[in-house]
């Protein structure tokens, strides 16, 4: 159902220079972090996003980031293909800025929409999974020419997984919601028993295994845009989290989103099944680009980022849903749970596999 929206969207387009024409504003996709919506006027179809400021504790540093990354998008891939970055528009009063802070301290962007194009929560085939995972390994490569050091850290420690770690710990031990932890006890346990994986990923870093690269630490399937005539990968979106990171999050993250038959939110487990089709398809997208690029260390350990990205995932979800829910957008009470459920079984389902997709791995590098 489509609803109009209360937000002062006339005002807050008009600090972009556009007239307060509006005709409707309705909310926009999937994410679980910012509040996005589509706004439509009397001339322009636009993308309005309130960004999350308990997430991204610096919006100066979103900024700088999206500005930098902008430029560097369009050099890789010719200035007159517009559609395959996004664009925020800069204020009308203040050319060097891309964000409107109204009087109650909210934040908002503004690009244009990207007409004709679409997202999928399930990606349909192998040949869209090497598709969008071609899309990801070309912006990594586009971005390996920045300097790490002028791109801000938008969250420190973001995919460190022994924090992560810890912070689930520490939700535990602080029991916010008792009955909570007991209805969580088996997934606690899954949890911890799995929690040498964060371990190998610190042993890999102190032995410098992983090069440090600029990554889009999000690289789940309704992160691409694709073109509706032409079901081609159009664009990479949601760049917030692109900052100095390894290449097993961006491969991880593919794989926990893409090779899932059902959506991560799946209640039903029968559904949440491993597909080991999409995997071929991920990795021969992503290593037709990149390759070369890889060391033997980071091509061998991929399959690892599968895993740990799978686990951290569910880490994060379960800390949610013992806090409260106070950091994903939830429909329901046990909305976290259920996605902490979907992802343990995935896990299970990579592990069991894994000697399999090692070897697919080894095949397409
Ligand atoms: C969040 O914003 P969205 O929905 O693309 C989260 C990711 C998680 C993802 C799980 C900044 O991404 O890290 O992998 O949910 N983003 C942030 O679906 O925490
Ligand atoms: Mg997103």
């Amino acid at each position: 159902m489509v609803t109009k929206h209360v937000i002062d969207t006339g005002n807050i387009l008009s600090q972009f220079g556009f007239g307060d024409n509006v005709v409707l504003s309705e909310p926009f996709g999937e994410g679980h972090i910012h509040s996005s919506y589509k706004v439509t006027t009397t001339e322009n179809v636009l993308f309005l996003q309130q960004v999350n400021q308990t997430v991204f504790k610096n919006p100066l540093y979103l900024e700088h980031n999206i500005r930098l990354i902008a430029s560097v998008l369009q050099s890789y891939f010719g200035s007159n293909d517009e559609r395959k970055s996004l664009y925020f528009f800069p204020l009308k009063n203040q050319k060097n800025r891309i964000h409107f802070e109204d009087k109650n301290g909210n934040i908002w962007r503004l690009s244009r929409f990207i007409e004709s194009s679409f997202s999928y929560q399930v990606v349909p085939d192998p040949s869209t999974a090497q598709m969008a995972a071609a899309a990801f390994a070309d912006y990594i490569l586009a971005l390996s020419a920045c300097n790490k050091k002028d791109i801000y850290k938008t969250i420190p420690n973001f995919h460190n997984a022994s924090l992560r770690l810890r912070q689930f710990e520490s939700a535990i031990k602080k029991s916010f919601i008792p009955e909570r932890v007991h209805e969580a006890k088996d997934e606690i346990a899954f949890c911890f028993s799995r929690a040498y994986l964060a371990d190998k990923l610190t042993g890999l870093q102190e032995n410098n295994s992983l090069k440090k690269r600029i990554v889009h630490h999000d690289t789940k399937i309704n992160n691409i845009l694709f073109d509706s005539h032409s079901r081609n990968a159009l664009c990479v979106v949601d760049l917030d989290t692109t900052m100095p990171g390894n290449i097993l999050s961006d491969f991880g993250d593919m794989v926990r989103t893409m090779c899932n038959a059902a959506p991560e939110d799946e209640g039903d487990l029968i559904k949440v099944q491993f597909r080991t089709d999409i995997f071929e398809g991920i990795s021969k997208g992503f290593l037709n680009v990149l390759a070369e690029e890889l060391s033997p260390e980071e091509r061998l350990n991929l399959v690892f980022g599968a895993k740990l990205l799978c686990w951290m995932q569910s880490v994060r979800f379960l800390t949610d849903f013992l806090k409260g829910d106070v950091y994903y957008k939830v429909q329901h009470s046990t909305h976290n749970l259920i996605r902490t459920r979907n992802q343990i079984h995935l896990l299970k389902q990579i592990e069991k596999e894994e000697k399999q997709l090692q070897e697919i791995i080894l095949d397409v590098c």
